[in-house]
């Protein structure tokens, strides 16, 4: 299985392109809800240790169904399927340029969850214009344990999340651990309280939001799979102009420059949507790290991954 790892703004990315199971036909997000069906050992097998890790998103390129793309991306991590990823599009895109098959300007994407657009700046940046975002609730307080009472937004941006600024110590590398914990817990208790995203889904990240010196807001990101993004989280950073728009403290055309927990940063505007929300504009960097073929050798015990 040919594949190209990357990593934006520290989170990586590995882009699948060739050696992935047949998804039949249909539209990038029906052929994403076969691969969460049906090809969990394909999945675990390129994402989980002992090739991958907890922190890594692959981007399946499959054929798009929708004119003028320039290819279709199914994204994964070691938990399942992803609707749309921030950073790993910008890696996406960088991957693309890298192989020869887009240049800087404008290009689509189809994702799971729509049609995004990529402005590819230079071999190593690219905005990505992303999926409508919005806020399905304000000020949702839990009960958490060890922690008490956190209050926080639930918003879309590509992946559902919870945004807080209640913060259990502050938004420092050195309090990681911590910060795991207690996102953790957050999302626990929101399991708990029977708090979801629209239609029932799992809000399976939890943003934690403070001051930061160099940008106007620091984050810390827990993902699905219980790791951290080491980016800025692209769609967590949609969802959060989401609520910020809302609350007036954004306007149209104002800029947004949000810090992750290593130190990396993303720029951000929004424009209106047709369907009435914002549309956040996510601006990073990318670089390539590795293009490698994966081996499956008969006999190897974690061919597929070793499952926790
Ligand atoms: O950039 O949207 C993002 C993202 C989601 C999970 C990890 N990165």
């Amino acid at each position: 299985m040919r594949v190209i790892d990357s990593h934006t703004e520290g989170e990586p990315t590995r882009v699948i392109l060739s050696g992935g199971p047949d998804l039949g036909a249909g539209s990038v997000s029906d052929r994403a809800a076969r691969l969460a069906r049906d090809h969990a050992a394909f999945r675990d097998s390129v994402v989980r240790e002992p090739r991958g890790s907890d922190a890594l998103v692959a981007a399946l390129l499959v054929p798009p169904s929708v004119p003028g793309c320039a290819a279709g991306v199914i994204y994964f991590n070691t938990v399942g399927n992803l609707g749309m990823c921030g950073h790993a599009t910008i890696g996406t895109a960088v991957t693309l340029a890298h192989l020869g098959r887009i240049k800087p300007g404008i290009h689509k994407l189809e994702t799971p969850v729509g049609v995004v657009t990529v402005d590819l700046h230079s071999g190593n940046e690219a905005s990505i214009t992303n999926i409508e975002s919005y806020r399905l609730h304000k000020d949702v307080t839990v009960a958490v344990e060890g922690l008490g009472a956190v209050t926080g937004d639930i918003a879309w941006g590509g992946n559902w999340f919870f945004i807080s600024r209640d913060l259990p110590c502050a938004l420092e590398q050195a309090n990681i651990d911590r910060l795991l914990d207690a996102t953790r817990r957050i999302r626990r208790a929101l399991e708990d309280q029977g708090w979801t995203g629209a239609g029932g889904a799992w809000i399976d990240h939890v943003v934690l939001l403070g001051p930061s010196r160099a940008a106007d807001a620091r984050n810390f990101v827990l993902c699905p799979s219980g790791s951290y993004d080491r980016s800025p989280c692209g769609t967590g950073t949609s969802a959060l102009l989401a609520c910020l728009t809302e609350d007036g403290q954004l306007e149209p055309g104002a800029g947004w420059v949000q810090e992750s927990i290593i130190g990396s940063t993303y720029r951000l505007h929004y424009l209106a949507g047709e369907g009435g929300q914002i549309v956040p504009v996510i601006r990073g960097r990318a670089w390539v790290t590795a293009e490698s073929d994966l081996h499956f050798s008969p006999g190897d015990p974690y061919a597929t991954g070793i499952r926790g």
